[in-house]
């Protein structure tokens, strides 16, 4: 009897990498895109009123399906700690922040509660009589001073930081200062990246785009990837992938023209840092490239324009006293962002 041949996806990689114009004619679009594009549309608008500097944030990694009706994904480490911290040093610095971000990934604010040693319940207590006291449930329905009060006495000695991330994240929402967005899959963001940013183009050169998301470099079109889940019936599996198109080209040189443009470029290999951050500035011509090591990310990141490089690290000091790189990158990249408004370049002459 014969056995029938499990459906794999295989790619010939033979053919080369295809035209980031063609990738969108071969791939669906999201079913949510249109509802993305409105909410988008709206900000921007907002924005561009008020004459705000605004910054277009990626965060977080994309997910590679491996069948059409996905059971199985290849993912990566990122969490999006990059981008949710950005966001917030974004917003204090007077930035409107649009957060492109993984679903369930780390979000701006949040962030000090749901990925810090703490758990969520560690901020509350079980009260002899059966209560609880400090359910956040309270936030949305009763007014929020009072809400919050019953969530201090619950755990008094956290009471002077939570009052201050909440206050930020809601003034940050209340004037409307934070739009977030999110994705799964690498074709929703990138399709999403594409319509984003030609949306975010209104805004000129008050625009800023800081691609700090982990996009996978590697896929399976879905015209060739199998239909149903893979079968482990016949044992291991080979997979073949696709080089992603890469879409930096047409973001710099036709969707986001006159935006300043900030990449992030990660390595675990020390000595192609700084070389391949150099390389991408001059294959794709925008302004910042920001290097950084797996290991060494959250001390050390090393800034690159056409003219410059400087290394931005923290103290040993500052790491005790909790500062955060990310403090140090947005500083750097406010000046930069003003003086390519009023100049249209990124570096001093
Ligand atoms: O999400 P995270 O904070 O754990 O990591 C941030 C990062 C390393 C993904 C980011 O700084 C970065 O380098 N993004 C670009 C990765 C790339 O080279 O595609």
């Amino acid at each position: 009897m014969s056995v029938p041949t499990p459906v794999i996806p295989i790619l010939d990689n033979g053919q080369g990498v295809i035209d980031p114009d063609v990738y969108f004619e071969i791939n669906e679009p999201p079913a949510d895109l249109p509802q993305f594009e409105d909410k988008l549309n709206a900000f921007v608008d907002f924005h561009k009123e008020a004459g705000s500097k605004v910054v277009f944030i990626t965060s977080g990694g994309t997910t590679v399906p491996l069948e059409n009706q996905t059971v199985r994904f290849i993912d990566n480490f990122s969490l999006g700690t990059r981008g949710a911290t950005s966001a917030e040093y974004f917003l204090e610095a007077g930035y409107a922040v649009v957060f492109m971000h993984r679903q369930n990934s780390i979000l701006p604010y949040h962030r000090h509660y749901t990925h810090s040693n703490l758990g969520f319940l560690d901020y509350f207590e079980a009260k002899e009589d059966g209560t609880v006291q400090g359910n956040v449930q309270n936030l949305k329905e009763v007014n929020k001073r009072d809400a919050l009060t019953t969530v201090l006495k619950a755990a008094p000695q956290y009471a002077t930081k939570m009052h201050q991330v909440l206050t930020k994240y809601h003034e940050a929402k209340n004037t409307n200062h934070i739009l977030m967005l999110d994705f799964v899959t690498l074709p929703e963001y990138l399709f999403k990246l594409q319509s984003g940013t030609k949306i975010f183009a209104r805004l000129e050169t008050k625009a800023m785009y800081y691609l700090a998301a982990a996009v996978s470099d590697f896929f399976i079109p879905s015209t060739k990837m199998a239909e149903h889940k893979i079968q482990s019936r016949d044992g291991g599996l080979t997979l073949t992938l696709d080089q992603v198109p890469k879409f930096l080209k047409p973001l710099v040189s036709n969707w986001a023209a006159k935006g300043l443009i900030v990449s992030f470029k990660l390595e675990t290999d020390t000595k192609l840092l700084v070389p391949k951050a150099r390389y991408a500035l001059t294959r794709y011509g925008h302004q910042v490239v920001i290097g950084n090591m797996l290991k060494t990310r959250k001390q050390t990141v090393t800034l690159i324009t056409q003219h410059s490089e400087k290394v931005l690290s923290l103290t040993k000091e500052q790491m005790a006293q909790e500062i955060e790189i990310e403090s140090l990158i947005i500083y750097e990249l406010v000046q930069i962002h003003q003086k390519w408004i009023d100049s249209g370049s990124t570096d001093s002459t």
